[in-house]
């Protein structure tokens, strides 16, 4: 859900403009959907979506509340599902315990809505340090003196019944902190990213299942494997979207070459046949680093997979079953992905290219919001939110296809890049170094469309993820893509 969100019932504002049916003539009291961002100059500013018109402060304040307690409610429903003994045990050096997760979502939010924000007096500044991400390594946690569990969600109690007061009398103009009500958005984020997070945790626990949800939609046959993106400019990143981060402004026009992309994630049948092939195996289809990784790890197969007999079981939140060949492959790391790739003859997809085959509408020339169009996600689009515990099968969600027909690109699993996380021109910092600045560089590959784990809020089609190459206990997986040749193009 993002500011535009709440529109979603009143008119023309979530309407493609493909959708839009130019006979009809628009009422005075419905806004223009598509005027020009008045702050954004040239070409760029044109060809994305704009969100001319905010919504009011009541509307604001609405949208933040139901968003801050749906991310609260899976906070809760994360941390209650295990006992105060589980909740401070490390379960893997990689991750926090969950007790540091959820002390540090109240302190973010206490820091930036309480404090700034807000103003108001600090509620306990003696535990910053404690948890500031930058201060101690996540295998160092565990040590420290931290909240216990009942003084953590006492803790995270007092910092959002503040929240509230602020909330109430907040005014969402005056400073770009909260225009459009940007740093309750941010804080939004934060948590229901550190809930992917504790998700992920949860899924490195080891012991009896204690999440439950519904199997995920079946799958609808697809027109091709692949689906080709014309070549050309479109439009990346976003200078209009007010909740996103700044990592994903501003827009820019980008030139992606003719390429062929796969119409959904690649499959764990797929992946069986490529250890069966002895990919594992075979150093020309690994780069050097992610060959003298392989080495070095041992890598054999997917993280949390095991060989029974003559087939594959994974362990998935506790519950041990065969893999399913008809699912997106998940808990790979970049260099896995990128040696199934050249195993297939083909290659990642670069980052513009990703988000060029999820929001590109040939028929406008735009870019979307998302690869369906512009209103927010439904579950009728993707997988998304914990809804599900797994990825749905390849195909799913044909009504959540790109413009050009490319599918499950939202949801499902997060899909590596071949790119850096670099920032786009013209990028700036804000409101602080340490969400992306700091990260910049080629030591991180950028993931993009997010995974069954992901919440809406976090799952725009210009959200930009990125991890270490080597890292596979997120819940991500990949597609390929391939050069287009000009036989091909006809
Ligand atoms: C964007 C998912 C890489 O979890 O490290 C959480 C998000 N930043 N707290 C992370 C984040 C600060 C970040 N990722
Ligand atoms: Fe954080």
């Amino acid at each position: 859900m993002t500011p535009r969100a709440a529109n979603s019932n009143r008119g023309p504002l979530n309407r493609t403009s493909g959708e839009r049916d130019a006979t009809q003539p628009r009422t005075p009291d419905q806004p223009e959907p598509f005027a020009r961002n008045a702050t954004t100059s040239g070409k760029a500013g044109e060809a994305e979506l704009s969100t001319a018109r905010e919504l009011g402060a009541e509307e604001l304040r609405a949208l933040v509340a139901k968003s801050l307690d749906r991310a609260r409610e899976r906070s809760t429903l994360l941390t209650d599902a295990v006992d105060d003994e589980d909740l401070v045990r490390q379960h893997s050096k990689l991750m926090s315990p969950l007790v540091w997760d959820l002390a540090h979502i109240g302190n973010q939010e206490e820091l930036w809505l309480v404090r700034d924000v807000g103003g108001r007096e600090p509620v306990r500044i003696d535990i910053d340090e404690l948890y500031d991400a930058f201060q101690h390594p996540r295998a160092d946690r565990p040590q420290l003196p931290l909240l216990n569990p009942t003084e953590a969600r006492a803790y995270v109690r007092e910092v959002r019944d503040k929240v509230y007061d602020v909330l109430s009398g907040a005014r969402f103009e005056g400073r770009r902190l909260t225009e459009n009500a940007f740093a309750f958005g941010m804080i939004v984020q934060h948590e229901q990213q550190h809930d992917e997070t504790m998700l992920a945790t949860h899924q490195l626990r080891v012991g009896a299942p204690v999440l439950h949800a519904p199997e995920p939609p079946p799958a609808a046959p697809v027109a091709t494997p692949e689906v080709l993106v014309p070549a050309g400019e479109f439009t990346m990143g976003t200078a209009t979207e007010p909740w996103a981060l700044d990592n994903e402004r501003t827009a820019h026009q980008v030139h992606v070459d003719a390429f062929f992309i796969d119409t959904v994630p690649v499959t764990n049948g797929a992946y069986f046949e490529f250890i069966a092939a002895g990919g594992y195996d075979d150093p020309r289809w690994w780069s050097e680093a992610g060959w003298a990784h392989r080495v070095e790890a041992k890598l054999e197969a997917p993280r949390f997979w095991a060989r029974d007999g003559d087939r594959w079981v994974r362990t998935r939140f506790g519950v041990v079953e065969p893999v399913p060949a008809d699912e997106p492959v998940v808990h790979v790391c970049f260099y896995e992905a990128q040696a199934f790739a050249a195993w297939a003859g083909k290659r990642l997809p670069t980052e513009a290219e990703w988000e060029k085959a999820a929001r590109f509408d040939p028929a406008s020339g735009r870019s979307r919001r998302f690869p369906w169009g512009d209103e927010d996600p439904t579950p009728e689009h993707a997988n998304l939110g914990q809804r599900h515990l797994r990825p749905a099968p390849a195909g799913a969600y044909p009504r959540g296809a790109s413009a050009l027909g490319v599918r499950q690109l939202i949801g499902d699993v997060w899909e590596w890049t071949a790119s850096d996380f670099l920032p786009y021109p013209g990028f700036a910092m804000f409101p602080y170094p340490e969400y992306s600045e700091v990260f910049f560089g080629p030591d991180y590959k950028v993931l993009r469309g997010g995974s069954f784990g992901t919440d809406e809020s976090v799952a725009r089609a210009t959200f930009r993820n990125w991890d270490y190459p080597i890292r596979r206990q997120i819940f991500a997986g990949f597609r390929c893509a391939r050069d287009a040749h000009p036989e091909e193009l006809g």
